[in-house]
């Protein structure tokens, strides 16, 4: 007998679940760890691996198209204020995964790591690299017949003592051929609020705006509410936003919660335009992850041949954590970033700078610096593959 609530998933052949369950951590000295460490950047602290969950900041990048089908229905509205509202809703399921994420943190991917991941049933391809270790920036490029996808994020760490801001700075980009946008906005902050008790829990706040740069029809802005400390639980987690047009008037409202849906009642029919997939069985037990990122990790025997050998899945510790020998994990991820070290003093001593392997640096319409994909790693998977290139290892 199915609870009245439960979905049963189409099967895509991916896996459904993870070989073990997600490690205690309650033990980690992350009090220590921040005390030790107080006034410093936490992104040159070493982190110990169980405080990890098995996927890391190249993968979650790509989680955010989770809800990419958003990006579909957008490509297919051809009112270009209602193209606007499905484009805000992306931006904000982007967000949802957090809910259940509040024990672990993702892994920090060594310079040069990189990740793809193809969706023949989502219908896009993602390729993401790290191309730059201190501070992190991850980059990353997807692309489908609909649309396309790219951002670099960057990430700063404040530690106020309870909580543990990650601010975000890098802007995402989406371009829909059918219609010639190209879409952009910023990031909010996300807070991780109690970081020191398990009472831990992630909010995001700020306000995005999304521009379409090949057209000024309407923007769109979107608040992310920060709760009040009065604030009763019905409050939380809430977003607004308003499209509006070259004037300024609102053309559409929408609102709900970013981890439960988004309404948005001003659209010829009324209509909640997105809500979260259904988490899987037993999800607390693994990570909190959804299906599709319990399938982020997954290697397959027909993948393992075409893959690059700095392609996240190959990382050991990271897979060691995921198949429940964390303090294994613990002691590769320490030897891992040690060899990274030592590649590092190699090039400085070379005076050498590191160059990324598929993003390239460059100026957006607005003078920024970004990094871009320069187009070679589906080219080079197909010819010569990545089997016959000569390449660096990463562990
Ligand atoms: C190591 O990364 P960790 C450090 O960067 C270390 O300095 C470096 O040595 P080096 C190692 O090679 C690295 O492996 C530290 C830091 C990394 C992020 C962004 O993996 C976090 O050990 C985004 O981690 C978090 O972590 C989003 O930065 C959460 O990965 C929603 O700052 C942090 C994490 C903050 C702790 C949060 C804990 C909450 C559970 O000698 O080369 O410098």
């Amino acid at each position: 007998s199915q609870a009245p609530n439960s979905v049963v998933p189409k099967s895509t052949g991916r896996r459904t679940t993870l070989l073990a369950h997600c490690p205690d951590n309650s033990h980690v000295g992350l009090m220590a760890i921040l005390y030790n460490n107080i006034g410093k950047d936490l992104s040159r602290v070493s982190m110990p691996a169980p405080l990890n969950e098995p996927i890391n900041l190249l993968q979650r990048l790509c989680e955010e198209l989770e809800y990419s089908a958003l990006l579909d229905t957008a490509s297919r509205t051809p009112d270009p204020y209602q193209r606007m509202v499905y484009i805000a809703a992306f931006a904000i399921s982007g967000y949802s995964p957090a809910i259940y994420r509040n024990r672990y943190k993702p892994f920090n991917p060594v310079l040069g790591e990189t990740y793809e991941c193809v969706r023949e049933d989502m219908g896009f391809r993602l390729i993401s690299e790290q191309v730059c270790h201190h501070p992190p920036i991850s980059a990353c490029h997807a692309e489908s017949d609909n649309f396309s996808f790219w951002q670099d994020q960057r990430w700063k760490n404040k530690f106020w003592g309870k909580s543990l801001e990650i601010v975000p700075t890098g802007m995402v980009n989406v371009k829909l051929p059918s219609y010639g946008d190209h879409y952009e906005w910023n990031k909010v902050v996300t807070c991780i609020h109690n970081v020191l008790s398990q009472q831990r829990y992630l909010e995001h706040y700020g306000e995005v705006t999304i521009t379409n740069l090949n057209s000024n029809v309407c923007t769109c802005k979107i608040t992310f509410v920060k709760s009040r400390y009065w604030g009763s639980e019905t409050s939380k987690n809430e977003v607004q936003g308003t499209v509006l047009d070259q004037s300024g008037s609102v053309i559409h409202r929408f609102g709900g919660l970013w981890h439960e849906g988004i309404y948005c009642d001003t659209l010829p029919t009324p209509e909640c335009i997105w809500k979260p997939n259904a988490q899987p069985k037993d999800y607390l037990l693994y990570y909190g992850f959804s299906t599709f990122a319990i399938e982020l990790n997954e290697l397959s025997p027909d993948l393992l041949p075409l893959l690059p050998p700095t392609d996240s899945r190959l990382r050991p510790d990271q897979r060691m954590l995921e198949e429940g020998q964390v303090d294994e994990s613990d002691k590769k991820k320490d030897e891992i970033e040690e060899m990274q070290r030592e590649r590092r003093k190699q090039m400085t001593k070379r005076g050498e700078d590191h160059q990324p392997r598929f993003f390239k640096k460059a100026k957006d319409a607005s003078g920024r610096d970004v990094w871009i994909t320069n187009g070679s790693y589906w080219k080079l998977r197909e010819n010569p593959g990545f089997a016959n290139i000569e390449k660096m290892a990463l562990w």
